[in-house]
């Protein structure tokens, strides 16, 4: 039997739209939207799943999936051992550390003996660390932004885009601790026939991303 590429992508979320429409653009068909967790491509050799974003480097190490399209920040906070092939434009955004608006923030030696909170103590701990910064870490995995007005931590740690979640929340953002955008990660060792299949799928990405530059 022929070999067929397995792409593990975020079934609903901000990767989601784009990830399909880098697919559409490489002339790659399949249906994505219906509900399901699983579509064959009528075009290409390739197999989509829909997962959560948190998923998918575990299920690219574990060889479930052959490639999958995950923000950096992701990828890089759950450790897994895959490659990064390919960087693709799209879902930019910071890990940033941000403080009560009110707070004079004279730098991250500010942090010392704080509770920050995060959904990234992977990251967020390195970077500490980095710096000699002894805070305590606080993991949450949502609403990161309302702790300090609940009293549960004197500054976070989170995903920043255009900035109006911190603001209005009234925190202001006053470190960035990692520069993020959504990446193709591989398991490390594939076969020689799902490899000839990946240079095929990045040779397409590469020309479709030459068109827009
Ligand atoms: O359900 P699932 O687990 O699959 O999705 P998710 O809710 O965990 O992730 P999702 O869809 O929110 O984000 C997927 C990826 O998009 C992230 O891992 C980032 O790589 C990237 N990305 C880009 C963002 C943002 N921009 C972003 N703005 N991820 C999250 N946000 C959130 C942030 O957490 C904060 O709450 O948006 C808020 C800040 O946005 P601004 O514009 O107000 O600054
Ligand atoms: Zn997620």
């Amino acid at each position: 039997m022929s070999s067929v590429l397995r792409i593990a992508l975020q079934k609903n979320g901000r990767l989601s739209e784009d990830s399909y429409q880098l697919f559409k653009e490489c002339g790659i068909r399949f249906d994505y939207g219906t509900g399901k967790l699983k579509s064959i491509s009528s075009n290409f050799p390739a197999e989509f799943l829909f997962l959560r974003d948190d998923d998918i480097p575990g299920y690219v190490e574990d060889g479930v999936a052959d490639l999958g399209i995950v923000g950096e920040n992701v990828a890089v906070e759950t450790g897994r051992p895959v490659t990064t092939i390919h960087k693709l434009g799209f879902s930019k955004c910071r890990l940033s550390i941000a403080v009560p608006r009110g707070v004079d923030w004279t730098g991250i030696q500010h942090l010392d003996g704080k509770n920050i909170a995060t959904s990234y103590p992977n990251l967020l701990g390195k970077y500490l660390a980095e710096q000699g910064v002894q805070a305590e870490i606080h993991e949450i995995s949502g609403s990161v932004e309302i702790a300090p007005s609940i009293g549960l931590a004197e500054a976070v740690c989170d995903i920043v885009s255009s900035g109006s979640t911190l603001l209005s929340n009234g925190l202001k953002e006053v470190e960035t601790i990692f520069r993020s955008e959504a990446i193709l990660i591989a398991r490390p060792e594939l076969d020689a026939d799902k490899q000839s299949l990946v240079d095929k799928l990045l040779f397409r990405i590469k020309s479709v991303q030459a068109a827009k530059n």
